[in-house]
């Protein structure tokens, strides 16, 4: 029994339309109950013009259109109507008055992706797609979100998941029927060389997952230097405008100041920090300890040289303190310099000449061509689930390695199975969801 559910689905504001979706199982019969037209006989898609009225009181609300679906051809699978009225917000919320008066509830969050999902029309990949679109910044990160709509990352499970099953059958069967002779033994060799096959395509998998987790939620950047060296100017240049505050008194920023870039792409959380060097100053000690944090929270470090001076001790410092960073040494005030030919990287961030940086960018974050069209399993939730199964199948490898009995080696082989169905929501469907469906907003 699925409870009828009503939502705005377009934004709560002043538009020419909304549109009102209401699903479930009584769908028809409570918008019947408030639409001049009876819809309950209706056996395929239909659009019909009318009123939504409050017959209690005999009062119209609105003149709509109804687009009428019938279950299981809707995007929750369930009978579902669209209502199209005009877009004032009172209107919109006279109508669901009147179908919650006359039995729908208000849908939650995500509520109608979750049963599109519930009624197996779409897998959590594809659910988590919807949210994806509605949330990407750039055009390449829609992209890549809609690979996973139309069903093409899902598809990249499959060889894993056939593998898998091949394997712990395999293994199943020997538990199962152990006096039979002509049923293949599963030897220690097959089941180490089947793991090492799989781990190869989670490891592909994860990579390229990583990578175009990248495109879709962009990556942290901590611009760090000694006092003076151009970190502010740079951020301007990279951002194309006067964000921050640049003048030659070292110690002109403070507190960290952040900028948004799209570089072919990829989206630089860009973050200037106050120059990093000893001082009495209060203030300034506050911010050269939040750009040491920033150096610790960033997934790319910046770190920028005075290319006109010889390094100092402070510059020594900081290329000490990043040295663990994922990290790019550039070397600023090109414009000054003549002799620029020893392999390092020079910028003028005076003159916005910043291409050697951006490159060096491309470079480090790894993405070519070939990562904004093919499809990844790309959020924190799949590529985790990617890693638990890796995990168990090196579990498995080991213990089979250690000619550990076959029932023992098979558990680490289920758990990997069971890792996978999860990145399809495929295992136990309504817990799962929960979680990633309270992220949605409501109407979708
Ligand atoms: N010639 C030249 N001067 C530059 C360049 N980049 C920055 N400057 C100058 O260097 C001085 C310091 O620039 P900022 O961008 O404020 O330096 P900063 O590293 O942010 O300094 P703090 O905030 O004090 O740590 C300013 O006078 C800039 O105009 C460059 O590429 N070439
Ligand atoms: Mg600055």
């Amino acid at each position: 029994m699925f409870e009828t559910i009503v939502a705005l689905a377009t934004p709560p504001m002043k538009s020419a339309l909304a549109i009102i979706r209401v699903s479930g199982d009584d769908c028809f019969a409570i918008v019947s109950k408030c639409f001049s037209k009876d819809i309950t006989e209706i056996k395929e898609r239909t659009l019909l013009v009318g009123y939504i009225e409050d017959k209690n009181r005999n009062q119209k609300i609105d003149e709509v259109v109804v687009a009428v679906y019938k279950g299981p051809k809707s995007f929750t699978g369930e009978d579902l109507v669209e209502i199209i009225c005009h877009g004032s917000m009172l209107i919109s919320q006279q109508i669901m008055d009147v179908l919650i008066a006359n039995g729908a509830r208000l849908a939650t969050n995500g509520e109608y992706s979750s049963r599109a999902f519930i009624h197996q029309k779409i897998d959590l990949i594809q659910a988590e797609a919807i949210n994806d679109i509605i949330n990407s910044s750039t055009k390449e990160s829609k992209d890549l979100s809609m690979l996973s709509l139309t069903g093409k990352t899902s598809q990249l499970l499959i060889p894993v998941k056939t593998r898998l099953a091949d394997i712990i059958s395999l293994i199943e069967v020997n538990i199962d029927y152990p006096e039979y002779e002509d049923i293949e033994q599963a030897n220690k060799q097959q089941v180490i060389t089947i793991c090492e096959e799989i781990i190869e395509m989670i490891n592909k998998l994860v990579d390229e997952g990583e990578k175009a987790r990248i495109i879709k939620d962009g990556i942290k950047v901590a611009i760090v230097g000694k006092p003076n060296v151009g970190k502010s100017s740079l951020l301007n240049a990279l951002v194309g405008e006067e964000k921050a505050i640049v003048t030659d008194i070292a110690g002109t920023t403070r507190d960290v100041v952040e900028g948004e870039v799209n570089l072919g792409g990829v989206v630089l959380h860009l973050l200037d920090t106050a120059g990093i060097r000893d001082s009495s100053d209060v203030v300034e000690n506050i911010g050269v300890d939040r750009a040491k944090k920033a150096v610790d929270e960033a997934e790319l470090v910046i770190v920028v040289l005075d290319g006109t001076k010889e390094l100092d001790s402070e510059d020594e410092k900081i290329l000490k303190l990043t040295e663990k960073s994922n990290r790019i040494i550039i070397y600023n005030k090109a414009d000054k310099i003549t002799d620029k030919n020893d392999g390092n990287i020079y910028v003028s961030a005076l003159t916005q000449d910043i291409t050697p940086l951006i490159k060096e960018i491309h470079r480090v974050v790894g993405l070519d061509e070939q990562t904004f069209k093919q499809p990844a399993l790309a959020n924190t939730r799949q590529i985790g689930l990617l890693k638990q199964a890796k995990n168990s199948l090196l579990k498995a490898k080991e213990d089979s390695s250690n000619d550990l009995p076959v029932d023992l080696v098979s558990i680490n082989l289920m758990d990997a199975y069971y890792a996978v169905l999860d990145i399809l929501g495929e295992r136990n469907k309504a817990d799962l969801s929960k979680e990633i469906f309270s992220r949605f907003c409501v109407g979708k």
